[in-house]
């Protein structure tokens, strides 16, 4: 029995709350970001800047060079929080299964509907439209993965939906990189053979991906079949956020050591962000080369989502019960003690924006192009790090 799953983002987050408070931007090229003269980057930019080639993640210096004359307002995220929870909150009422993604993406699993997707998507369009005056695209399609690249291709304000069974041509004429997976190593990769697009991807036999990708080989060749078995799922508050790592083999270099639970840390801090909320307990889970495993926990002052934080508090607790050439087989590193987003005052404060710019184009990067695009220099030989990069991460 085929699913009906839709897909919502809207359109351009930002800059559409901004025209709302200001109607006189409508139209206008202009972005939400940081100032250039202060190395910031864009967060949003409205359609019309968009043309000259402007996008979000790039240092709004760049920006203004593409586009002369480019407004540039500073990002007012409480304000778009609001907004994203009224509409949020409508759409969790208007579906019985909803997963929500980042502030203004979310799935919907609609299957159990008597209407066609394409109905049900074209009236919780114009209804946001209506009641909130914010632009949505939206696709449907038999799974998430399909979903949520029908969404892409319709922005801005589209509505497009795959019927099943036609998942690989629909996906057929796309670039191989609106793949999820598809990072620029990968694309690189592909390319060197000729596949440029994912119908390419398609034709290219499972054995010879797996050959050239390990395992991640045979996802790709399902993926781009556009097959995607993943369920919505409707999701609670975590109560603690976590990232670990097994050593390929085990470690009792100091630095390594170090470096790992810094990119375990930058992980943690990554999705407290990307979920808006902050703790203020920190623990690093350890485990011998004997399997024995201990964990530590240390309470901060306030609740941080800051990676330098986190890193700084697991480090303490790591360096208190790690002796000089002990052999380490796991490293983890997790932050519990969440705040819900209304009370995490800190997260707007002037330190966060001025810290938040680096760590915000860190995480547009690593959202973009997936958890290896940035590393801390060295030769770290970590386990690698999945497309997804949260194959050792998890939520509680
Ligand atoms: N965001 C950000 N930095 C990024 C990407 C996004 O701060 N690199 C913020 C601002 C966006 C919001 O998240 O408005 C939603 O992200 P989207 O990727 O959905 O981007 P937009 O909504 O701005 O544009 P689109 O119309 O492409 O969805
Ligand atoms: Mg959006």
């Amino acid at each position: 029995m085929s699913r009906t799953i839709l897909h919502v983002d809207l359109d351009a987050f930002f800059c559409s709350v901004e025209e709302l408070l200001n109607p006189e931007l409508k139209g206008q090229a202009f972005v939400v970001g940081g100032r250039a003269e202060s190395r910031g980057v864009v967060s949003s930019a409205s359609y019309a800047a968009r043309k000259f080639g402007v996008r979000s993640a790039m240092p709004t210096a760049r920006a203004l060079r593409l586009c002369s004359g480019l407004l540039v307002l500073p990002p007012q995220h409480h304000v778009y929080m609001e907004h994203s929870s009224k509409v949020m909150e409508f759409i969790r009422t208007s579906a019985p299964l909803v997963e929500q993604l980042s502030i203004d993406e979310a799935f919907l699993d609609i299957s159990d509907d008597q209407r066609p997707g394409t109905r049900v998507a074209a009236s919780l369009q114009a209804e946001i439209d209506q009641r909130f005056g914010l632009p949505t695209s939206w696709g449907v399609a038999s799974n998430k993965l399909v979903a949520k690249i029908a969404t892409e291709v319709g922005k801005p304000h589209g509505l497009i939906s795959v019927p099943p069974d036609g998942e690989a041509v629909f996906l057929a004429p796309l670039p191989v990189g609106m793949l999820w997976g598809v990072g620029p190593k990968t694309k690189s990769r592909l390319a060197e053979r000729g596949v440029r697009t994912i119908g390419d991807l398609a034709l290219m036999p499972a054995s010879r991906l797996i050959q050239l990708f390990g395992a991640h080989g045979l996802d790709l060749a399902t993926r781009a079949r556009g097959e995607d078995k993943r369920p919505v799922v409707e999701e609670r508050e975590p109560r603690s956020m976590s990232a670990e790592l097994t050593f390929e083999r085990d470690l009792s270099d100091h630095d390594l050591l170090c470096r790992t639970l810094l990119q375990l840390s930058e992980r943690v801090g990554r999705r407290l962000r990307k979920s808006m909320v902050a703790g203020r307990t920190v623990r690093i889970k350890l485990r011998w080369p004997d399997f024995t495993t201990l964990t530590r926990q240390t309470r901060l002052v306030q609740p941080t989502d800051q990676d330098g934080e986190i890193y700084r508090a697991a480090l303490g607790l790591f360096n208190r019960v790690w002796r000089e050439g002990r052999m380490v087989r796991l490293l983890g590193v997790g932050v519990s003690d969440l705040s819900p987003p209304a009370r995490q005052l800190t997260l707007f404060d002037h330190t966060w924006e001025k810290d938040g710019r680096l760590l915000k184009a860190i995480d547009d990067i690593r959202t973009r192009y997936g958890s290896d695009a940035v590393r801390r220099a060295g030769n770290l030989k970590l386990k690698r790090l999945t497309d997804r990069g949260v194959e050792d991460d998890s939520s509680s």
